[in-house]
């Protein structure tokens, strides 16, 4: 087996290799090689200085998560940074990719830090329910300051090559090529200069005031999950304890995470994440290629999507039915991008850019060139069959034909044209330009090429993408359907809109499911409810308040009105009227009102997101129970700090 650590000598440099694709995880074996590197370059007289790099794509981008359900084996990281940190001869970390936990912190025990201008850093250890676990609590406050170091912990996100620098987290960014400047360094600066350790530095105590509210903000933003809060407390230990035992609080915190159910669930969904979009038949199937995207609508969704291809790079042509939805639709557009120049997500030049990416018409001739158009009409099966009749005759043969349909029946669509394999669902979530989520969905007669396109798109616009067959509302508005109508049976049993709101945010969701609707707008699922009206089962129980409340016009925030009243409180306030509309409800059937605790109203909608999902796995319309958990956590708020539904009930 090849030793993923390498160790090569020159000129008394000493360069140790890490090559274990396809991240450069630190693996028992890793680890094994990098205590064995410093032994070997400890007794090696003509050793000076040493380099520490990696090879592939990334240097180390931590732990190797897929151990933590073992035994812990020997050496432990923190033995092997303490060697790194203790050797005689400076240790040099050439960081290039994503330096991230374990391997974040291997750095911090080198006594210099270099940078490619494209690496970045980071402790996102939160993210999988812990904390860094060998020494990131306890060198990095020492290195950039504590309220830096709390807010790269506690926040988990990454850092640019620049911020670092700013942050003194690296020494120097090398522009060329990286190997030969960190070498170059190591023989000249490395030797010459005489910095300490981080364990032996002080770290500098925060204002207090400052501190406090940082350490609030992070708390509030937690919102039941305990990693944030751990690191707090590890920071905290930083600041009053000797570093030796800081460091022995930090370890016993990170084991006591490891086991925590919050961090198996996050765990479950990061590797979920990344095994969620694989399908076995596309296995080698090479995507056709798409530079020029079509778009037909410029409404919330179409022009979020315009926005997501524009700021991936794409040549975009936005169709709309007449001059003054396009202008409508334009309009749209440019504002998100303005959005993104003025948060710093893109400079001048890229805003120019796309602006140059982008442009508009009313004639499908327009659509002759594109390589994928991706439809976003109004959700009416006759509408959307007349927009692919013309897309038929507008496109190159070879155009693959994608729609965003939230609910409607993609085979049947798919007919409108001579080809039917040249279409598939793209369902995207609202705002497309920021939700992560992207459901693939696969009708009978789609060729493989073009669903592999649809991967590669999502791929190129930086989406989770989750294969979905062809059902009402495919994966996640089936099972929002399911548990929107259980929610409105609690309604009658004896629950308040805010009631049911109120446990769903208790328990992690970001926000309820009857202010969501108030904000998506009444009027989509009420269309829905129509057109299933024909089908509905005789005997299925059937709760009309929501169509009483559309009937009345309260179609939610965009009329001021919905299951709250926004007149007095942008939040939303309870209405009386509601709550009589609801009361009346429950007598016209004779119902006893009887008040639900937040648990049984948890229970009953978790329950019923399980039992939908079984039947959609039984289908095969998901293919895992992780893909149902994926969409429920990217696409609808569930607290992923619980896994998702099936991995509650469970399966995985
Ligand atoms: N361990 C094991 N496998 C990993 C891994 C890891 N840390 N990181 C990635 N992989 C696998 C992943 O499953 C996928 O496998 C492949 O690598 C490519 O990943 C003591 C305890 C680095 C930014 O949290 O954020 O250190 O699906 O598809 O989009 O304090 O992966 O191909 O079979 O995501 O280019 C802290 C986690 C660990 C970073 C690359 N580190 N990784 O993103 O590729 S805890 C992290 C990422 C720790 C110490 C503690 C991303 C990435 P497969 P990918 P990518
Ligand atoms: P919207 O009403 O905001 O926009 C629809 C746009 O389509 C309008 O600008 C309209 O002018 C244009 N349009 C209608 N008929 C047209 C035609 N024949 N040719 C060209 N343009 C035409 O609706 P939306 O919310 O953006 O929804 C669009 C589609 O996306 C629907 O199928 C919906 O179910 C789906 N969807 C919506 C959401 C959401 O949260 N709103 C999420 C996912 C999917």
């Amino acid at each position: 087996m090849t030793q993923p650590v390498t160790i090569s000598t020159q000129d008394g440099i000493a360069t140790v290799t890490i090559d274990n694709p396809p991240v450069n995880a630190l693996s028992q074996a890793v680890r094994q090689g990098l205590a064995q590197a410093v032994q070997q370059t400890e007794a090696d007289a003509d050793v000076r200085a040493v380099v520490l790099l990696c090879a592939g794509r990334t240097f180390i981008a931590g732990a190797d998560v897929r151990e933590f359900g073992q035994a812990p084996q020997e050496p432990h990281l923190p033995d092997v940074i303490d060697m790194i940190e203790g050797a005689s001869k400076p240790w040099i970390a050439a960081l290039h990719g994503t330096a991230l936990g374990g391997g974040l912190e291997v750095a911090l025990g080198c006594r210099f830090r270099l940078a490619v201008p494209s690496a970045r850093l980071g402790l996102p250890e939160v993210n999988l329910g812990l904390i860094p676990g060998a020494g990131g609590t306890v060198r990095l406050p020492r290195l950039v300051g504590a309220p830096a170091a709390l807010e790269m912990i506690a926040g988990g996100k990454m850092v640019s090559a620049d911020k670092a620098l700013s942050l003194g987290l690296v020494d120097r960014i090398v522009a060329g090529d990286l190997t030969q400047a960190a070498l170059e360094f190591a023989k000249g600066e490395a030797l010459e200069t005489t910095v300490e350790p981080l364990m032996a530095r002080d770290v500098a105590q925060p204002d207090s005031n400052a501190w406090e509210a940082q350490k609030a903000a992070i708390a509030k933003r937690a919102r039941g999950q305990n990693s944030p809060l751990a690191a707090i407390t590890a920071l905290e230990n930083a600041l009053a304890l000797p570093a030796d035992q800081a460091l022995a609080k930090e370890r016993e915190l990170f084991f006591q995470l490891k086991d925590d159910p919050q961090s198996l669930a996050l765990r479950h969904i990061f590797f979920a994440e990344r095994s969620a979009g694989k399908m076995l038949r596309l296995k080698g199937v090479k995507p056709r290629p798409f530079d020029e995207i079509g778009v037909i609508g410029g409404g919330t969704m179409g022009a979020g999507i315009v926005a997501a291809c524009l700021l991936a790079g794409l040549r975009v042509v936005m169709l709309e039915r007449d001059d003054d939805s396009l202008s409508a639709g334009q309009e749209r557009v440019q504002n998100t991008l303005a959005q993104s120049h003025k948060r710093g997500l893109i400079d001048a030049d890229a805003l120019a850019r796309m602006q140059g990416n982008f442009s508009g018409a009313t004639d499908y001739a327009a659509l002759g060139t594109a390589d994928l158009v991706i439809e976003a009409v109004f959700e009416d099966m006759a509408v959307k069959k007349d927009v692919f009749t013309r897309l038929d005759a507008a496109t190159k043969p070879d155009a693959v034909l994608a729609t965003n349909t939230s609910y409607l029946d993609i085979a049947e669509i798919a007919e409108a044209v001579a080809d039917p394999s040249r279409v598939l669902g793209l369902h995207f979530f609202s705002p497309a330009y920021i939700m992560k989520l992207l459901e693939i969905v696969h009708p009978p007669k789609v060729a493989d090429d073009v669903l592999a396109t649809g991967f590669a798109l999502a791929k190129r616009l930086g989406k989770i993408a989750v294969p979905a067959g062809v059902c009402d509302g495919f994966i996640g508005n089936r099972i929002m359907s399911a548990y929107r109508r259980e929610c409105d049976y609690m309604l009658e049993d004896g629950a308040l809109p805010q009631d049911v709101d109120a446990a769903m945010r208790n328990f992690g969701f970001a926000m309820g499911i009857f202010a969501m609707q108030d904000m998506a707008g009444l009027d989509i699922a009420w269309a829905m409810r129509k057109r299933q009206a024909a089908t509905r089962p005789a005997d299925m129980r059937y709760v009309d308040i929501p169509d009483q409340l559309c009937e009345l016009g309260r179609f939610g925030r965009k009329t001021g009105a919905g299951w709250y009243d926004y007149s007095s409180d942008p939040k939303g306030a309870p209405d009386a009227l509601v709550e009589g509309i609801i009361t009346k409800a429950s007598a016209d059937k004779g119902i006893t009102r009887v008040p639900l605790s937040a648990d049984e109203i948890m229970g009953r909608i978790i329950g019923v997101m399980q039992s939908e999902g079984r039947k959609i796995l039984a289908e095969g319309i998901a293919q895992s129970p992780e893909a149902i958990d994926v969409v429920m956590v990217n696409g609808y708020g569930f607290p992923r700090w619980r896994g998702g539904p099936m991995f509650m009930a469970g399966m995985e």
